[in-house]
């Protein structure tokens, strides 16, 4: 049910995204009908465009050391594995910020 829920609501947030860069893209033809633009602005739009249309999630988990981040990351994400992917342990223990990503085109 929750899980539904939250599928929902990523499809629902997916659809704004395209919405918005339907909006960008209609405000950089009237910028440019109106001859307002210049190179910046448009480099500025595309830069955002891109980055709308990347379409990517960032979660990020912040906090002292020891706090149970990475208890936290292996518990949502790598429950099913039956064991603890990111070590995790009493004391310092990633010591940096780490970077974990997901693409359904990347291998496993
Ligand atoms: N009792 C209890 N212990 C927890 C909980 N979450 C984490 N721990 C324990 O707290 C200790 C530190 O957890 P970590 O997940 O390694 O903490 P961290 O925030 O990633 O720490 P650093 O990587 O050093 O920044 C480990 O021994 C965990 O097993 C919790 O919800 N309850
Ligand atoms: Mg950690």
């Amino acid at each position: 049910m929750a899980e539904a829920k939250l599928a929902h609501q990523f499809v629902v947030y997916s659809e704004w995204r395209t919405a918005l860069v339907g909006s960008i893209c209609d405000y950089r033809s009237w910028l440019n009908e109106q001859e307002l633009s210049d190179a910046q602005i448009d480099w500025r739009i595309t830069h955002l465009l891109e980055r709308l249309r990347e379409d990517k999630l960032i979660v990020a988990f912040v906090a002292e050391f020891s706090r149970g981040k990475s208890e936290l990351i292996n518990a949502i994400f790598f429950a099913d594995y039956g064991q603890r992917l990111l070590p995790s342990s009493v004391g310092r223990t990633t010591m940096c910020p780490t970077e974990l990503l997901y693409g359904s085109t990347k291998p496993t």
